[in-house]
């Protein structure tokens, strides 16, 4: 049985509300890529920079988290540079927003948890970096990220850079399958893996326009199949670290995580702060570059969703 949300659940900023409310495109951008994703004060930057880029490229930024147990749809600067800086944001995925939110404390939103809160906004199109996935080593651990369920069961298009290798970017591809989600790759035919345009494993689709995205989400929907659609955006070659070049770091990272016992929901924030560590920053100016690029694109499909 579903319940009809309480109209105070959600804070949606008046911006955003107008903007849902006249057909303006609007883009949902998570926050466990600024409290978890990046240290301090990158992380801050990349924040206001990429909701910037939004307002450039003709949509409404609504950056989701939840600040005092109020899940929050649209922030301002102040709260961007909290979930930044202080130091007690839990990283929140959908199984932990009910805990939150009975807490009364702040979380970060991971892209599970933003698709559930932008969809329930009424928000369609999502930007962020990088996905969750299938970790590798999941046959034994059965670690596979909640953002791969939510994408099989809420109506948002996510815009991403694709799957980095600390995943098992074949078993991810797997399980979008069998959830019945449509994964795109933006210009190229094969699946990027995040800090590089290639990953060895071909797209399971690919489209060249913004347009063509949009006509995917309105064909799914309309034909009432549920969940999100995966926007792939291979990183632009400028930006990119090559394959070969980051899979050693990666297999560092990956090492020395499982010599500290780091594990769950501490995993991909541990990789992500030691790929920066081992690169010297190279990582994190490339991960920058990636969001900027995607935040773009995921404009444009929003305002190409917005006219159909
Ligand atoms: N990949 C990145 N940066 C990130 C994340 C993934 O390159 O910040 C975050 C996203 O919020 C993603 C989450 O939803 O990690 C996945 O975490 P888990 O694997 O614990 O589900
Ligand atoms: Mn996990």
């Amino acid at each position: 049985m579903t319940h009809p949300l309480p109209t105070d659940m959600l804070r949606v900023t008046d911006e955003v509300t107008a903007a849902l409310a006249d057909g303006t495109p609007v883009v949902a951008l998570e926050s466990t890529i600024i409290s978890h994703g990046m240290p301090y004060p990158q992380n801050v930057a990349m924040a206001v920079e990429v909701e910037g880029i939004i307002r450039e490229h003709g949509a409404v930024p609504a950056t989701i988290a939840v600040l005092d147990g109020r899940p929050r749809i649209g922030l301002s600067p102040d709260d961007l540079e909290l979930l930044a800086s202080h130091g007690d944001v839990a990283k929140v995925s959908v199984r932990d927003l009910p805990f939150v939110v009975a807490r009364g404390t702040h979380g970060a939103t991971t892209v599970a948890a933003t698709m559930r809160l932008a969809a329930l906004a009424g928000i369609r199109t999502f930007v962020t970096g990088g996905l969750g996935g299938v970790h590798r080593g999941a046959q034994q651990t059965f670690d596979v990220s909640a953002d791969l369920t939510e994408l099989g069961t809420t109506d948002v298009a996510v815009i991403s850079a694709g799957v980095k290798s600390i995943l098992d970017i074949g078993l991810t591809l797997e399980t979008l399958e069998t959830l019945g989600v449509p994964v795109l790759a933006f210009g190229s035919d094969e699946f990027p893996s995040f800090y590089s345009r290639s990953s060895g494993h071909a797209a399971p689709m690919r489209v060249d326009t913004a347009a063509e995205v949009a006509g995917v989400m309105r064909a799914k929907w309309d034909l009432g199949i549920a969940g999100g659609i995966v926007i792939a955006n291979p990183i632009p070659e400028e930006d990119e670290i090559p394959a070969d070049e980051i899979g050693v770091i990666i297999d560092q990272a990956l090492a020395d995580m499982d010599s500290l016992g780091i594990h769950g929901k501490d995993a991909t924030p541990y990789l992500l702060g030691r790929i920066v560590e081992i690169t010297g920053g190279a990582s994190l100016t490339a991960n920058i570059a990636l969001v900027r690029h995607n935040a773009r694109l995921g404009a444009a499909v929003a305002r190409e969703y917005a006219a159909l």
